[in-house]
């Protein structure tokens, strides 16, 4: 099988997750390093579109979404699943409250106004002002991807406490070993507490700051960085999975052109030829000039089809 590929930047929260959970599969995987806007003229050859942050790709395959990474990680390596078998739906969907909701609350709260002053970026007024061009064009006809800064706070420290009492008692979320919701809620921690002046925050969650710093300790795996023109060779140069035995719901057919985006933000189509709409995942071929022809994979939850 070909070798993972992580398409992110080092301050991305989503890649953030993807890198805990490689280190604590302690995985083998190549990264490119991207920029934290747009463009990014070596990833939409691939994603047809897609433009959030983390990318994954094996080969021809592109996956979209950290949600559907993480499923396919933790099938590369399933020892120590972070799928627990007998808490599958509250730990998924623990996850998924943690990655829409409490992700609003945390850019609520990181990005307010006292902090901003102390960021590099928000320093240099022209990287400042292409950075919220940029950010305006992904929440484009978006009801809301960051909450305002007095309710985010409120909410924010409301699930901190609870965070901290339930760590008291197990060390990790779901019991004695990680599963997929510690690496949602690890990755909004980390995003906050990578800004200094936040850090007070987490001063009287001494539990929470425990678990913290035992996921933290996984690393990131053993990486090596490649660059936009290898990654995109190496999808050019080999051939997609076949998808055996393809599942349609919701009155699609194989074949059927369509366009895919999230429900949420990001209102970006990726157009493509059918392959399959089951019931967690819908994938789609797209041929590509530089990228050859490449299979697109998006989790269900979260994402729409519409024929284009
Ligand atoms: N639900 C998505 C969220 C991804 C997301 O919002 N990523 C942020 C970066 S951490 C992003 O794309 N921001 C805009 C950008 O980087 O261009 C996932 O789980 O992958």
């Amino acid at each position: 099988m070909s070798e993972l590929i992580l398409h992110q930047y080092a301050e991305s929260t989503f890649s953030e997750k993807v890198r805990a959970l490689l280190g604590y599969k302690n995985a083998s995987y190549q990264q490119v390093e991207t920029t934290i806007i747009m463009p990014r003229p070596h990833l939409m050859p691939l994603t047809g579109g897609y433009r959030r942050i983390p990318v994954m790709q094996i080969g021809a395959d592109v996956y979209c979404d950290t949600a559907i990474m993480c499923r396919v990680i933790d099938d590369i390596y399933p020892e120590n699943s972070v799928y627990p078998e007998a808490q599958r739906a509250a730990a998924e969907g623990f996850a998924l409250w943690t990655d829409t909701f409490f992700f609003q609350v945390v850019v609520g709260v990181a990005f307010q106004p006292s902090a901003l002053g102390t960021e590099p970026l928000f320093k240099d007024e022209e990287a400042a002002a292409a950075f919220m061009a940029d950010r305006a064009q992904l929440a484009e006809g978006a009801s809301q991807i960051g909450m305002p800064f007095e309710a985010a706070e409120a909410h924010f420290l409301l699930h901190l406490s609870n965070l901290d009492q339930q760590l008291a008692a197990v060390p990790f979320l779901f019991g004695d070993s990680p599963s997929i919701a510690d690496f949602s809620t690890y990755h909004l921690v980390w995003f906050v507490s990578q800004r200094e002046v936040l850090r007070h925050y987490f001063e009287p969650f001494e539990n929470l700051m425990a678990w913290y710093e035992r996921i933290r300790a996984f690393g990131h795996g053993h990486v090596q960085t490649i660059s936009g023109e290898e990654a995109l060779a190496i999808a050019a140069g080999e051939q997609p999975d076949e998808i055996e035995d393809a599942v349609l719901l919701g009155g699609l057919e194989v074949g059927q052109l369509v366009e895919v985006m999230p429900i949420d933000y990001g209102f970006q189509p990726v157009a493509g030829e059918l392959l399959a709409a089951g019931i967690d995942e819908i994938t789609i071929a797209r041929n590509d000039d530089q990228a050859g022809r490449v299979v697109v994979h998006f989790p269900r939850m979260g994402f729409q089809v519409n024929s284009a």
